[in-house]
């Protein structure tokens, strides 16, 4: 090879290996997630593990940075979605609540008491169902990663230990963002008001709602306890699995590589969080629970008859939201917890 060779053979090379620079410079410098809660909640821990896990298993190629409080959409949690469709947010982690205003089939998860357990929960995030909701995400412009969960909701007040529907009447409580809720509500006699998280808790601490429902692992971090939300019902009567999902035109920007590893540390974040949400709230370990009666929330269980007269007070709201969410995605819902693993 004479020299002339040489110097248009390693300047090939070098444009080369310029070229693929410039690919891989192609990403963004940073990936922006959206959370409504950040650490220590377990869905904080959960959308931090994801960053991690890319970071490590891309060697720093792939940045991702979560944003929580909502604060990429001024704290209102129901625009996230939106925010993300448009490329305002990068990716997400998202409760199915939140998102629900935007992709209907997603208030599946709030119709009252129909997911009696967490082996409930996972029949549908694992299976047929599952399915069927990233279909309704991907729909709508979205990619649908993976699943982990925020968890049971369960009733707080500052005024009543809750028994049955009556304890409810004249309760004013806040509810989170999806109209279900307030027909949930209105029809176990409580006065429903819909508010953001990030106003939640002031309204609590003045007294202007009664109540709330949100997961024990919420009660715990946010320590609702202190702002007088005494009294805690375990009804299990909704659940909120979170979501991790990216921008449709950014995730098509990663190589199909790439995409794999995004995809597989979202799982593995999302069972970690699963493991976070559900610690200390199942048969046998109810540590969270003994601890927060040591800070002083009273717990109340419901009998079984007991938790019928809730189901019955709901049975409307679930037949008019069934035909709303779709009655063949509920049918099927139905069919898998009938169905479930024990
Ligand atoms: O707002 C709530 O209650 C919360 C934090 O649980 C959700 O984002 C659904």
């Amino acid at each position: 090879m004479n020299l002339t060779k040489l110097v248009a053979a390693l300047s090939f090379g070098a444009a080369l290996s310029l070229s693929m620079t410039a690919y891989a410079s192609d990403y963004k410098a940073e990936y922006k997630v959206s959370t409504v809660l950040g650490q220590p909640f377990p869905w904080g821990e959960a959308a931090q593990k994801w960053a991690e896990l890319v970071a490590e298993r891309t060697e720093g190629r792939i940045n991702l940075k979560v944003y929580p409080n909502a604060q990429l959409v001024s704290g209102d949690q129901t625009k996230e979605f939106t925010a993300m469709r448009q490329g305002i947010i990068d990716m997400a982690v998202g409760s199915t609540i939140n998102w629900s205003p935007q992709v209907k089939e997603l208030n599946l998860f709030s119709l009252p008491f129909l997911m009696p357990d967490y082996a409930a929960m996972d029949a549908l995030t694992q299976g047929p169902v599952g399915e069927k909701i990233f279909e309704a995400i991907e729909d709508k412009g979205i990619h649908p990663i993976a699943w982990s969960e925020n968890g049971f909701r369960e009733v707080s007040n500052s005024k009543r230990p809750i028994t049955e529907p009556a304890d409810l009447e004249g309760l004013k409580m806040r509810v989170v963002g999806s109209p279900l809720y307030n027909d949930t509500f209105t029809a176990l006699g409580a006065n429903p008001t819909q508010m953001s998280w990030a106003d939640a808790k002031p309204a609590l601490t003045t007294g202007a709602v009664d109540g709330q429902e949100n997961p024990l692992t919420v009660y715990d971090v946010a320590k609702i306890e202190t702002v007088g939300q005494t009294y805690v019902t375990q009804w299990h009567y909704v659940a909120d699995p979170l979501i991790f999902a990216s921008n449709e035109r950014v995730w098509e920007n990663f190589t199909a590589e790439d995409q794999a590893i995004l995809k597989q540390a979202a799982v593995d974040a999302g069972a970690y969080g699963i493991e976070l949400a559900r610690k200390g709230t199942t048969a046998d370990d109810q540590s969270l629970i003994k601890a927060l009666e040591a800070r002083g929330a009273q717990f109340t269980e419901l009998t079984d008859e007991q938790r019928q007269k809730f189901v019955d007070a709901t049975r409307d709201v679930y037949g008019k939201w069934k035909d709303r969410i779709g009655s063949d995605l509920v049918d099927l819902a139905e069919e898998s917890i009938a169905n479930r693993a024990q």
